[in-house]
């Protein structure tokens, strides 16, 4: 029998052990990640009828393959395919939180945003209106503060229903750049060897001239689209912030 797993990722410091430890209490194992000297806490939530293990993730920026803790949380998704993904967002700093899930997105459907901090965002005068930004992303988003215990039942109770119910929601990038990804994800859909991929990531990755996906294909795409993506991943966010954040002017958010 697959256990059900729930993996927590974001990036360092918005609170992910937090949330880790006030999903499992005292139901946890600390051990290391194989091979490398990295803390890996794996727990067990227990809510109504059914045991979650929570797997809290090193924290990450991106999902890419350069840094060790990148490598572990990315080869966990892939690998290990956690039935939910919990991107835990900082809401001071939901930008880059956000760019995060969007990599989340391009990879897989079920995923929960998380909103951590929010006492700290309420100090700071920052309004999010919860509602605005689930529409605008399509998932469902738990807004919490791990440091009061907020929003920790409803969250609870959004991971059973997310396990129980399983979306795949994909976010979109350009048409041109889209194009691009549907006829690299043709052509890898057809290499059985790659058929435990996700085609359409293997496309996206490969427009960044990610070495390890290359590795994986051994195919190279001429040019570098890195840049173009991240863009794009800036732009959709600006868009998403600017309707669903009030008060962020005196954070330095740059909305232009
Ligand atoms: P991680 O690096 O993502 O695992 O973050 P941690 O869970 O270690 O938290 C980083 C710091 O932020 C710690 O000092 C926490 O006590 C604090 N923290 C975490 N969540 C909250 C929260 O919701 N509100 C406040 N005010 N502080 C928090
Ligand atoms: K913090
Ligand atoms: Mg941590």
């Amino acid at each position: 029998l697959k256990k059900t797993t729930v993996a927590l990722l974001g990036n360092p410091n918005v609170g992910k052990t937090s949330i880790f430890n006030c999903l499992t209490g005292s139901k946890q194992i600390v051990a290391n990640w194989p091979g490398v000297t990295v803390e890996k806490r794996v727990g067990s939530l227990k809510h109504g009828d059914i045991a979650l293990d929570i797997v809290d993730l090193p924290g990450t920026y991106t999902l890419g393959s350069r840094s060790i803790d990148e490598k572990i949380a990315r080869d966990f998704l892939i690998d290990e395919r956690p039935n939910v993904v919990v991107v835990i967002g900082d809401a001071i700093n939901l930008e880059r939180s956000l760019y995060l899930l969007l990599q989340v997105l391009e990879l897989r459907g079920d995923v929960v945003l998380v909103v951590n901090a929010v006492d700290e965002a309420r100090k700071a005068g920052l309004e999010i209106d919860k509602n605005e930004l689930g529409k605008q992303l399509g998932i469902p988003v738990v807004m919490t503060s791990a440091a009061t215990g907020e929003g920790i039942e409803e969250l609870k109770e959004t991971l059973v229903k997310s396990v129980r119910s399983s979306s795949h929601i994909h976010y979109l990038f350009s048409e041109e750049i889209e194009q691009r990804i549907e006829a690299l994800a043709g052509r890898f859909r057809l290499v059985p060897a790659l058929s435990e991929f996700d085609s359409r990531w293997l496309a996206i990755k490969s427009l960044e001239h990610d070495s390890e996906v290359e590795k994986l294909t051994g195919f190279k795409v001429e040019k570098d689209f890195s840049s173009e993506l991240a863009e794009t991943r800036y732009r959709y966010i600006k868009r998403v912030l600017s309707t669903s954040v009030k008060g962020k002017e005196k954070h330095g958010w740059d909305l232009s």
